[in-house]
């Protein structure tokens, strides 16, 4: 490391990219720390997601009281929210008054865009190139000394992957681009593309207005209703009751929420139990309903083919026309394995005489045209005009706005580059070869997977704290090492392999963008455990990081999370049950414990024959168990052996898995 580096002088201590909720909050931060620091802001004024997403029917779906800043109890109190679930221009209002609160703006360069971004290693320095948003004008150069993505997870949205966009001559609207004044689509034609949430929100209330709507559809969605209305008042009492006790418990749950964590399994209830719980959490208005009635939808597929079940009936309820409700209904996918939506009358909307729904698996769009739309082959083809298109196609989510920045690290090396086949990270927070660039709930964090404001909140924390710290002892630069972030990829891969995530092409795993490599994007294994990993991290000298400075180096190189995350699952389970640990037993104490754990594991599911023998083995008889099939044979033989040595438990106690 060039000691040179801490005595260049940067324009500003942090440089900032994004003026959405995590630019707004890490200004504040840093500002608090008496640090230097500027954001930069393609938008004309504060806002991200909620500057840009501004189509009909845009609300958050994680309750307003749960999507809002903590960080102040002040803040807290002067602002209340009109709905269970606010509307885009009042959270858009909302971060506008955090701007004025804290007097942010005079930290923003709005109107302006990141070029690319590139580091010094000789001066230790980030230069980062801006240029007018509207591409008019002269470029300019920022230094700073860190440099900090605050760029949102959705907030590229997908370039246009339909042959024709730029031929279609009539409007044409995107839902994460809207325009800022209303858009009246009274009397006109309309087509939307896309049915995720955007869709799902905006669909209602536009057909509210046009004569005629086509709503194309490629997958369609689980999605539930919103029961939006005044705050509910169980919610409104659990946060006023004692405000900092509730927002600290969300900070340490799964999802960043407070919300019961069943232990029920949906296939060990009877049908009329199961069925009870279900329709409370269709009648809950929540996204996280059906996970607070039970505990394994998200990870046995049986459980949760039971709930799209569930949910396919409402929709065939709800639609009046079958094969309008047969279209619309979810299928080949488990629930919430793609982002599962909350609306308001969405597939009413589908009686309306003028709504049409294609479905684009049987009718693909051929082309988008001057005039409107032709899809269907042979003699299913159509011709069908238009006077609006609204695209509503989603995002290139998590890395999009990353890479669509130029960003060059050490010796050259690009960021694009680096992440060709899926991103590298270390805690979604940094990335090796790339000094002092942080991410805001980048990928590899539990990110899109939580309450975003739970998230955001805490990775800026964690990283000014990091900066205050890095002043504090005198370093300069920081960056995780290898070891630390290959294993935390693999960590990350882990926790995705036990859920039933990766079996689906959603945007979670790149599957939405032609050519994006499939990797499982955020982080699953839950807030809560990866906020006490970062803290972890921090407690443990910067565990996996690389420090430097004028005055010399560290690093404490290692792995943050060595165990398989449902052995780590278990022993979590142990202590808080109070139960001794496995390490401070003899074996046949800790095997004893095993047998007694076991107990309490539900029984398999039905086979045709078990049937119990031994074996001769060079060390005496060895016991074993067949499970045979009730079909006919031959059948495949999958052979478990319950190993030797240091072993807990036996064939009995595996025999449900088995
Ligand atoms: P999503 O959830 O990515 O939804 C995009 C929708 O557009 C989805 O139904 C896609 O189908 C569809 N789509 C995308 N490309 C095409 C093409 N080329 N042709 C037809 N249909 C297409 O984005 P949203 O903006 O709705 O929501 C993003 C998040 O914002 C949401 O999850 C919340 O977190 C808030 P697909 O499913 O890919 O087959």
């Amino acid at each position: 490391m060039n000691s040179d580096a801490s005595r260049a002088t940067p324009d500003f201590d942090v440089v900032v990219v994004g003026a959405g909720m995590s630019g707004l909050y890490l200004l504040h931060r840093l500002r608090g720390l008496g640090m230097s620091a500027v954001a930069v802001e393609t938008g004309d004024d504060v806002g991200g997601t909620w500057y840009w997403n501004r189509y009909p029917g845009a609300r958050c779906d994680i309750q307003s009281l749960d999507y809002q800043f903590k960080f102040d109890p002040e803040l807290m109190k002067d602002w209340q929210w009109s709905e269970k679930y606010a509307a885009q221009p009042e959270i858009l209002r909302y971060l506008q008054h955090v701007a004025e609160r804290y007097d942010l703006r005079r930290d923003i360069r709005f109107g302006t865009r990141v070029d690319h971004a590139t580091w010094h290693d000789d001066e230790g320095l980030w230069h980062v190139h801006t240029i007018p948003a509207d591409g008019d004008g002269e470029g300019r150069e920022i230094t700073g000394r860190y440099y900090v993505m605050a760029t949102g997870c959705l907030s590229k949205p997908k370039e246009p992957d339909i042959p024709g966009t730029d031929r279609f001559e009539g409007e044409v609207y995107v839902t994460g681009r809207w325009p800022h004044e209303k858009v009246d689509f009274t009397g006109k034609r309309v087509a939307v593309i896309g049915t995720g949430s955007s869709g799902i929100q905006s669909i209602p209330l536009i057909a509210q207005e046009a004569s005629e709507m086509v709503v194309f559809q490629r997958t369609p969605n689980y999605s539930m209703p919103a029961g939006n209305g005044p705050i509910p008042d169980d919610k409104r009492s659990a946060v006023e009751a004692d405000p900092a006790a509730y927002h600290e418990a969300a900070r340490w749950t799964a999802v960043g929420v407070v919300v019961e964590e069943p232990t029920d399994r949906v296939l060990d209830v009877d049908e009329a139990e199961r069925r009870r719980r279900f329709e409370k959490a269709w009648q809950m208005g929540e996204l996280l309903a059906p996970g607070q009635q039970f505990a394994d939808l998200q990870v046995d597929a049986d459980a949760n083919e039971a709930f799209c079940e569930f949910v396919r009936e409402k929709i065939r309820e709800t639609v009046k026309d079958p094969e309008t409700a047969e279209l619309l209904c979810p299928k080949g996918y488990p629930f919430a394995t793609k982002r599962p939506c909350l609306d308001t009358n969405y597939f009413q909307t589908f009686n309306e005489d003028h709504v049409r729904l294609v479905d684009l698996h049987s009718q693909p769009i051929q082309a988008i045209t001057e005039t409107g739309i032709v899809f269907g082959e042979g003699d299913r083809q159509e011709r069908h005009d238009f006077d609006a298109i609204v695209y509503a196609t989603g995002f290139d989510a998590m890395t999009g706005a990353i890479v669509s920045v130029d960003i060059e690290g050490r010796d050259g090396a690009t960021l694009k580059e680096k992440w060709h086949a899926g991103p590298q990270t270390y805690l979604g927070l940094m990335t090796a070869g790339f000094p002092n660039l942080f991410m805001i709930t980048g990928p590899g964090s539990p990110s899109v997977l939580s309450n975003m404001v739970v998230s955001i909140e805490q990775h800026v924390e964690w990283i000014s704290d990091c900066l205050s710290d890095l002043r504090e002892h005198g370093y300069t630069r920081i960056e995780p090492t290898e070891t630390a972030e290959q294993a935390w990829g693999v960590h990350v891969n882990d926790c995705a392999h036990i859920t039933l995530y990766e079996d689906t092409a959603s945007w979670y795993m790149g599957a939405n963008v032609p050519g994006k490599p499939r990797v499982f994007l955020p982080y699953v294994g839950g807030v809560g455990t990866y906020r006490e990993t970062c803290d972890t991290v921090r407690e443990d000298g910067y565990l996996g990081f690389r420090l430097s400075g004028p005055e010399g180096e560290q690093c404490h190189d290692g792995v943050v999370n060595r165990l398989q995350p449902d052995v780590a699952g278990l022993l979590k389970m142990m202590a808080e049950a109070g139960l001794p640990s496995f390490d401070s037993l003899s074996a046949p104490e800790a095997r004893a414990l095993s047998e007694q754990l076991a107990v309490a594991n539900p029984p398999g599911p039905e086979v045709g024959e078990v049937r119990d023998g031994t074996y001769p083995g060079a060390a005496g008889d060895l016991p074993y168990r067949l499970y045979r099939p009730e079909s006919a044979g031959p059948h495949p033989i999958v052979a478990y052996f319950h190993g030797g040595g240091w072993v807990l438990g036996s064939h009995e106690s595996d025999d449900a898995f088995c």
